[in-house]
């Protein structure tokens, strides 16, 4: 029986298969569904000629032309994680909103499914790391478009700068800010070469001050690649590094390869058809996809009043996703009225069906939508209308 602790340092063996009963389990906080438990150990970020292995091959390419030799590579941490790495040690609030169970996969109280790879900062300094890049997977409760998908990747970036850089603290804020700007500057050119439009945008987490996201443009929208800042103190003091300085990143693996390659939907990374794979070789960066068909979507509208038990968009997200799998591509909140005699509110959402490979039969989206209402009524208590 491996212990809790040890779930966060154990690497996946390859191909993993993780047991099924120490992921959905009966305890009473558990939220994984059969959806999410079927992608762990798929290790997309492992497969060569697989995009989002090809970025992040591109990236570590970057870093050792840049710092030859310095930067540790692990991309093989169990995605299973306990809630302190993930929350506590990166000083997420007990009250922040990332740690609701409509946010974050919960295996029991303590036990997660790793939201961010930044659950891994902590124990990577303590094991004395100065540099280091953190691969892997990640799950999140969240909504549906094209951009978002409720498994993904990301690469976490740690820096702790040398001592001489710096005379104080002030200073050395300042040059770690002055450091990882230029270095994400520095891998959007050599991803993207000098034509690609960026921009800074002030953000804030919790373990960086100050805190910034990159934002690319990318099919006429700007699209949040990643978010970065200057380590807060308070984890480089506990964990090995009192009184020094670092700056850290977690990019969106799917985002960039999404940019890269020009692929328009986040779903075709989990995809097995060959149509999409053999487009893709390790070590190619220069492809970008053809797409191999294209249906139109077709668009379903469901309108509820809303339960006075609660409700929330992940949840009907994780119920539509659940019927539909990869077959959903967006569910958009399009109408929202409150009728002030019966005190209640209605929603109405859209949601669009397409597949990436075939088309769909009118009998078959009927099929999915009428599950997709009954459910609403039996599991999340709405009042259809
Ligand atoms: C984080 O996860 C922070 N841990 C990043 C970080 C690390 C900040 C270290 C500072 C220091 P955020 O929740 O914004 O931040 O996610 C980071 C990136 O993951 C986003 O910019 C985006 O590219 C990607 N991302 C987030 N949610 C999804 C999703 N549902 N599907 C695909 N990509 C996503
Ligand atoms: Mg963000």
């Amino acid at each position: 029986n491996r212990s809790r602790r040890q779930y966060a340092v154990a690497p996946c063996a390859e191909a993993q298969t993780v047991p099924k009963e120490e992921v959905i389990t009966d305890h009473p906080f558990n939220n994984v569904t059969e959806n999410i438990f079927a992608k762990l150990g798929a290790n997309l970020h492992r497969r060569p000629d697989h995009p989002i292995c090809i970025i992040k091959e591109a990236i570590y390419s970057f870093f050792d032309e840049r710092r030859p030799g310095v930067y540790a590579k692990l991309d093989d941490l169990y995605p299973v994680v306990s809630a302190k790495a993930n929350f506590d040690e990166v000083l997420v609030p007990a009250d922040h909103v990332s740690r609701n169970p409509n946010d974050t996969y919960y295996i029991d109280s303590e036990t997660v499914l790793r939201c961010h790879t930044s659950a891994h900062q902590a124990e990577t300094l303590r094991k004395g790391e100065r540099a280091f890049l953190v691969t892997g997977d990640v799950y999140r409760r969240d909504t549906i478009d094209q951009s978002h998908y409720p498994v993904f990747h990301q690469m976490e970036g740690v820096k702790v700068l040398d001592p001489e850089q710096y005379s104080d603290a002030a200073s050395g804020a300042r040059v770690a800010e002055k450091e990882l700007k230029d270095t994400l500057e520095g891998l959007a050119e050599h991803l993207f070469g000098q034509g690609i439009e960026t921009r800074w945008v002030d953000a804030y987490f919790p373990f960086t001050d100050p805190s910034f996201e990159l934002e690319i443009f990318f099919n006429g929208e700007w699209l949040e690649v990643l978010g970065c800042g200057v380590m807060e103190q308070q984890i480089l003091d506990a964990n090995g590094y009192e009184g020094q300085k670092a700056w850290a990143f977690g990019l969106g693996l799917e985002r960039l390869a999404m940019v890269l390659f020009s692929i328009p939907d986040i779903r075709l990374f989990w995809t097995e058809d060959q149509r999409f794979l053999k487009q893709f070789k390790a070590g190619n960066l220069g492809a970008k996809f053809k797409p191999y068909s294209r249906f139109p979507p077709c668009y379903k509208d469901v309108s509820f009043w809303l339960p006075e038990t609660g409700f929330t968009e992940n949840n009907l997200c994780e119920v539509v996703r659940g019927i539909a799998g990869d077959l959903v591509e967006s569910v958009e909140l399009i109408d929202n009225f409150t009728n002030p005699k019966k005190q209640k509110t209605s929603n109405c959402y859209r949601i669009a069906y397409r597949s990436m490979d075939r088309s769909l039969t009118d009998e078959e989206i009927n099929g999915l939508q009428d599950s997709v209402r009954s459910s609403l009524t039996d599991d999340l208590k709405v009042e259809l209308r």
